[in-house]
């Protein structure tokens, strides 16, 4: 369990349909079926011990779900992200209000951008994706801002896909989920490497909840073998959210431990 969990959640817009798309065709998306799963994502994280905070809907904000992208959260501060997207960005201040109690803030800045999506935090290092949404700028600021807490920021190669997050994710301090197609898994060198079936796009993003998993029901292979890895597979339906190339860290920041210190 995780009690001392909170998890920051936005509803989707009633605009969603208007969302970024990069990798992904546009097709209708069922607001009914997005409310559904969106609501046992929630449910879930609940059963999971997680202090729910649920932000409303924004209609102007069509991309508000991913809450992910907005932000970086560390155990000693947050950082509030200038989102690649520039239709994105105002989904910052919303969420800056809601980090506000639980973490000392700071913020990139123009010229840099960055999208939560695009960083793993693994131990003391922290991988960033050089994706369309995310800058040198943006990773230098990084670096400058988590360089005095004793992180490491790295800039990696991905390929084919939105974010980081959508090729790998951390299941631990030291090891992580890899798609081989999209990353080459060389560059997390001394982590541990956990590859989702090559048959299973998309299978690498996961929310790890300790030795609890997060994870679409439509990736039976990878589950398997993230059991195998000694987890606790949660599955949940997310396809429609995925028609908008959201993904199931993308719809919440996790915040462990309690307060500023
Ligand atoms: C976007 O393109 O920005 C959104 N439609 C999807 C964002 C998904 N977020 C994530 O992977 N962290």
């Amino acid at each position: 369990m995780n009690r001392s969990l909170h998890a920051i959640v936005r509803s989707p817009s009633p605009s969603m349909e208007s969302c970024e798309l990069t990798h992904v065709d546009r097709e209708p998306i069922d607001m009914a079926r997005v409310a559904q799963q969106h609501g046992r994502y929630v449910e879930l994280l609940r059963e999971l011990g997680c202090q729910v905070v649920e932000l409303a809907a924004q209609p102007g904000l069509p991309d508000g779900v991913f809450v992910e992208d907005p932000a970086i959260v560390l155990d000693e501060l947050a950082v509030i992200t200038r989102p690649g997207a520039p239709s994105r960005r105002p989904e910052t201040a919303s969420i800056m209000e809601a980090l506000r109690p639980y973490r000392p803030l700071f913020e990139i800045a123009s010229p840099g951008t960055l999208d939560g999506g695009d960083v793993i935090v693994s131990g003391q290092t922290i991988y960033v994706g050089l994706s369309s949404r995310s800058n040198q700028a943006g990773i230098d600021q990084l670096a400058e801002i988590v360089g005095p807490h004793g992180y490491e920021v790295r800039g990696v190669e991905l390929t084919g896909c939105l974010h980081l997050k959508s090729a790998a994710c951390a299941i631990g301090n030291d090891r992580l989920l890899v798609q081989r197609e999209w990353i080459d898994p060389a560059q997390f060198e001394a982590k541990r490497i956990v590859e989702t079936d090559p048959a299973e796009i998309g299978a690498a993003n996961v929310v790890w909840l300790g030795d609890d998993l997060i994870y679409p029901s439509e990736f039976p292979v990878t589950a398997e073998r993230l059991r195998q890895q000694g987890f606790r597979v949660h599955c949940l339906e997310y396809d429609e959210l995925a028609k908008a190339e959201g993904a199931v860290t993308c719809c919440s920041l996790l915040i462990r431990g309690q307060g500023k210190s």
